[in-house]
């Protein structure tokens, strides 16, 4: 099952199941993938099956459908657009899972620390954002404004249950300010936490519908004024870690809620060159997990 969550004018927030280009309203059955998720679990079920259920049930009562497409608008009051896929209520990130990331964090901060977590049994992680720091599809990401180095992260996301297996599948945008990371890596959490520094979506996937979870493909572009100024691909089979392993470590003396994000690590490592502008347009594209656009905007220092 494909999930999103959007926002139409007069209705309000919505949840959907994504067929093809079709999205089957049902938000009469369940206000909130997160409810679903939930219910889901409360009852012994997988969230594909209770995404199941609830799109049979809604589609008994006579379900609305909307067009994928009329969704994919920045966000605004007057106009439909897709909102977050689930209320995470917590975002943490996984770092340094691919060996591009190790290595080229090393060099330019010239410790060793990043391979030595790189091959460590411990991961890394650390945590990323709450959902007001989120940018919905198609919204606005930022660049601190003491930064000159904000670089994209695109990442596969898992989406937690109640145990140590992916429910979900989404494509996140850890969007970090890499020169201050580097300045000195104690700075990480200025690096990854303030307004805008994550953007995930535009739908769930459960895992069920994800043939092979290690092989998922991700591609990222940067678009500037029109031009494709940056370009890169990267495949979960480059992942170090399996994603049981992070959520375990994750949920270890750690309680975390039911829906929580965890980012997987970037593959995709962007040359100083490709460093985040204002009005940048940010694509992130996964044939298994669809495409994730936001606009980048510098912030003010308030
Ligand atoms: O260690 C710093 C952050 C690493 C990270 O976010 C990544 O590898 O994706
Ligand atoms: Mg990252």
């Amino acid at each position: 099952m494909r999930l999103v969550q959007f926002f139409v004018p007069e209705l309000g927030k919505r949840v959907g199941v994504v067929e093809g280009e079709t999205v089957v309203d049902i938000t009469e059955v369940v206000p909130t993938t997160l409810a679903l998720l939930e219910r889901a679990i409360a009852e012994g079920k997988s969230f594909e099956a209770k995404a199941k259920e609830a799109l049979d049930e809604a589609r008994g009562r006579g379900a609305q459908t909307v067009d994928f497409n009329s969704l994919q608008n920045p966000p605004s009051p007057d106009k439909p657009h897709l909102l977050l896929p689930i209320d995470a209520a917590e975002v943490w990130g996984a770092g340094v899972t691919y060996k591009r990331s190790a290595e080229e964090r090393d060099l330019d901060s010239q410790t060793d620390i990043y391979t030595r977590v790189y091959f460590s049994d411990r991961p890394e992680l650390f945590f990323k954002a709450t959902l007001p720091r989120c940018a919905l599809p198609f919204g606005e990401i930022g660049i601190r404004s003491d930064s000159d180095f904000t670089a994209v992260e695109a990442e596969v996301a898992v989406v937690i249950g109640s145990d140590n297996r992916p429910v979900a599948f989404t494509l996140c945008n850890d969007v970090s300010a890499w020169d201050i990371e580097r300045a000195n890596p104690l700075y990480l959490p200025q690096s990854k936490i303030y307004a805008g520094c994550c953007s995930f979506g535009p739908m769930l996937v459960t895992a069920e519908q994800i043939a092979d979870p290690y092989s998922i493909v991700v591609r990222c572009r940067v678009v500037r004024d029109g031009k494709v100024v940056f370009e890169g691909e990267a495949s979960t089979a480059q992942l170090s870690r399996r994603y049981e392993e992070l959520i375990a470590f994750l949920r270890r003396d750690n309680p975390i809620p039911i829906g929580t994000v965890l980012t997987t690590g970037t593959g995709i490592m962007p040359p100083p060159e490709a460093a985040l502008r204002d009005g940048d347009i940010v694509e992130i594209e996964s044939p298994q997990l669809g495409k994730l656009v936001n606009r980048v905007r510098k912030l003010s220092g308030v």
